[in-house]
C-alpha cells in the first residue's frame, strides 16, 4: 500500500498559493463564458432594426449581456412585464427589467435564475417588431406559453417571438 506522503502528485497539489490563483483564473473565465451577448443591431437607416440572437436557450444562473452593436440607433431591452406598464411575459416570480436607453456600445446584464420563457422587447422599436424572448432551463415549456392575441402589444411585434420549440431545439434563434 502506497503511503499518501510519497505521492508526488499529491505533494504538487498541496503546494497551494499557486494552485489556488490558477483556479481563481480559471473561474473568472467560466464565469465569462457564462455570459451571452445578444447584440442589438440595425441597418445604417434604421429602417429595420433587430434583436441577435432573437431566440436564445440558457441555463438557470448564467448571464445575459445586451450590447448596442448599432452606430446609428439607441436600443433598449425591456422585460414585458407589468412594472415596465405590459403584460406579464416572464415566469411567475422572475424579477422584471429595463435597461433604458443604450447609447452605441453601451450594455445591459441580467442574471436569469428562474426557469421559463422570457418576453422583451425594445422600447423605441416595439411596434417595429424589436423583440426577443429567452428560454431559461430544459424545462416542459409550453410551446406556447403567452397569449398570441393581445391587444396591447404590437401584431409586429406578436409575430416576431421565435417559437420556443425552435428554442429549444436550435439553442440561438437568429
Ligand atoms: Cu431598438
Amino acid at each position: 500500500m502506497r503511503t499518501r506522503a510519497y505521492d508526488p502528485r499529491r505533494r504538487l497539489l498541496l503546494s497551494a498559493g499557486g494552485g489556488l490563483l490558477l483556479s481563481a483564473a480559471l473561474m473568472r473565465r467560466a464565469d465569462a463564458a457564462d455570459e451571452i451577448e445578444i447584440a442589438l443591431s440595425g441597418t445604417p437607416t434604421g429602417s429595420h432594426v433587430w434583436f441577435r440572437p432573437r431566440g436564445l436557450l440558457i441555463r438557470p444562473g448564467q448571464a445575459v449581456r445586451w450590447v448596442n452593436r448599432d452606430a446609428g440607433n439607441v436600443h433598449t431591452s425591456t422585460a414585458y412585464h407589468p412594472a415596465n406598464g405590459k403584460p406579464r411575459r416572464v415566469p411567475e416570480g422572475a424579477k422584471s427589467w429595463n435597461s433604458d436607453y443604450l447609447m452605441p456600445n453601451d450594455s445591459f446584464v441580467m442574471v436569469f435564475d428562474i426557469p421559463g420563457v422570457y418576453d422583451y422587447y425594445c422600447i423605441p422599436h416595439e411596434q417595429a417588431g424589436m423583440v426577443g424572448r429567452i428560454v431559461v432551463g430544459h424545462a416542459d415549456t409550453a410551446p406556447r406559453p403567452y397569449a398570441e392575441t393581445d391587444a396591447s402589444l404590437p401584431p409586429a411585434a406578436l409575430a416576431a417571438f421565435p417559437d420556443v420549440g425552435d428554442i429549444l431545439k436550435d439553442t440561438r434563434v437568429d
